[in-house]
């Protein structure tokens, strides 16, 4: 019934969609839950905070990447201010940020699981356009012909040795180690947004990575892109459910050269593990596919479940639980639950014209709903978080705490959102998502981060972005009985 096409004089526009997009998608209000929480800032010395990360050995500190390039240690074992120390600069790599709005940087990174030994720490970096691993896929579509179809960077993951300065007991690059900043891989990005770029290790030991739909909108060719000219670097379906690209996925890739499981990678460079569901594909590295910009991701402390936010078109924002290799999250022919039409209608001006149509729970089957999802009657762009395993919040525990970077666009009314992981329901509309902080934030929220006793952090910038001197982090803690 829902691929039955029943056609809507009204609804066609120039696009000529057949289909009637879904006024309020999520009808339910995100409301202020039983549990309250307050913010104290740690610092504000940081411009672009995107992810709060731990290093084995290193009990006190918790690392912040910062768009900008840097990686930045903050003592937080205290609960008060903290200081930032750059442990490590990679900004003379990257091609932006350049704007307030601009979404390349300096994006993720990973301390190795052997760090105290091995000293590694892997990062997700946006640079110059150069050779690459993976090229785009090519575009036959006549909106091109005769166009240069030039991608607007690289996504590149890098490994780099850190040493203890045995005077401060800081970390820093060694400078004994050869190879800093040793290449692993590098993909090719046809639009500068939807970059993904968050890097953890899973409990597996392995490096799991996220990348987006290759940007634009609407994971599609031909319309309309930023700069004016016809979108490229997403023929046929999309990014997201083509097995040809690593564009729009989840991968997980083994860094170790000397763990002889798995095979070797086509460039030499890193492992492909066991257990990857396409190792015969043309990317092997697939773990999860079907996302489109799935920003910040996680790992359950206590239980090591997956949960991935994947940032939305217009519509639908979600958060998806990675239960085995092979899934498919839908994207782009679902957003969130609801089936998915890039062909919209004539919207003068808008760079998306794509629209959800129809909910649709549990259909096709072959795709995975969200665990839990809203609209943008309540947000602009999921952030991911993490599932409470602290002390400090008890009535969080359990609780998947994230939120979404601001209410309308850019008007720096962050929102702390959180629902029952561990009691969630089978049905996505039966997760009910609550507010954790009623009131604008006062900043946009573009991370979370988690310390080594898993309490957590909400990392904010005002409305200058990346390009100013807005950056905060802010501990979280439990404001209510
Ligand atoms: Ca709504
Ligand atoms: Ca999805
Ligand atoms: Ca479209």
């Amino acid at each position: 019934m829902l691929l039955t096409l029943s056609i809507s004089p009204a609804a066609l526009g120039s696009g000529g969609s057949a289909h009637d997009p879904v006024g309020d998608p999520v009808p339910p209000v995100i409301e202020p839950g039983p549990v309250q929480v307050a913010l104290t800032t740690v610092t504000t010395a940081v411009t672009a905070p995107l992810a709060g990360i731990t290093a084995p050995g290193r009990a006190r500190e918790l690392f912040i990447v910062d768009q900008i390039g840097k990686l930045w240690s903050l003592d937080v074992a205290s609960g008060g201010p903290a200081t930032p120390r750059e442990v490590l600069d990679v900004s003379q790599l990257l091609v932006g940020p350049q704007t307030p709005t601009d979404e390349r940087g300096f994006l993720g990174a990973a301390f190795s699981p052997g760090f105290a030994t091995d000293g590694l720490i892997y990062t997700d970096t946006s640079e110059a356009h150069g050779p690459a691993d993976y090229r785009l896929r090519p575009s036959n579509d006549a909106c091109l012909v005769g166009r240069p179809q030039t991608p607007d960077h690289l996504d590149v993951i890098r490994e780099w040795r850190l040493a203890t300065d045995p005077a401060t007991g800081a970390l820093h690059l060694d400078p004994s180690a050869a190879n800093q900043g040793r290449r692993l891989l590098a993909i090719e990005h046809p639009q500068a947004n939807h970059n993904a770029g968050d890097l953890h290790f899973g409990p597996d030991g392995l490096l799991y990575i996220t990348d987006g739909d290759g940007g634009g909108a609407d994971d599609q060719n031909c319309q309309e892109n930023f700069d004016g000219n016809p979108m490229f670097g997403h023929p046929g379906g999309g990014n997201g459910q083509s097995l040809d690209t690593p564009l729009g996925k989840l991968l997980r890739i083994n860094p170790r050269l000397s763990d002889t499981r798995g095979t070797l990678s086509a460039n030499g460079q890193y492992r492909i593990p066991v257990g990857n569901p396409f190792p015969n594909g043309t990317v092997p590295e697939i773990y999860s596919f079907g996302l489109r910009n799935p920003f910040r991701f996680s790992f359950d402390a206590a239980n090591g479940n997956l949960w991935v936010a994947d940032v939305g078109q217009n519509d639908v924002e979600e958060v998806d639980l990675v239960t085995r290799a092979g899934l498919d999250f839908g994207w782009r022919v679902k957003e969130g639950t609801f089936r998915f039409d890039p062909d919209g209608f004539d919207l003068k001006g808008a760079h998306s014209d794509g629209f959800p149509f129809a909910n649709a729970p549990g259909v096709p089957a072959a795709l995975t709903d969200p665990i839990a999802q809203y609209d943008h009657d309540e947000g602009t762009a999921i952030i991911g978080g993490y599932v409470y395993r602290g002390t400090a919040m008890p009535a969080l525990r359990g609780h998947y705490v994230f939120g979404d970077t601001s209410r309308r666009l850019n008007n720096q009314h962050g929102r702390l959102f959180t629902f029952d992981a561990d009691h969630r329901a089978a049905t996505t509309a039966d997760n009910r998502i609550s507010e954790l902080r009623e009131g604008p934030l006062d900043a946009q929220l573009i991370g979370f981060g988690q310390d080594t006793a898993h309490e957590l952090y909400a990392l904010v910038f005002g409305v200058q972005g990346p390009r100013g001197d807005t950056g905060a982090v802010l501990r979280l803690r439990q404001a209510t009985p």
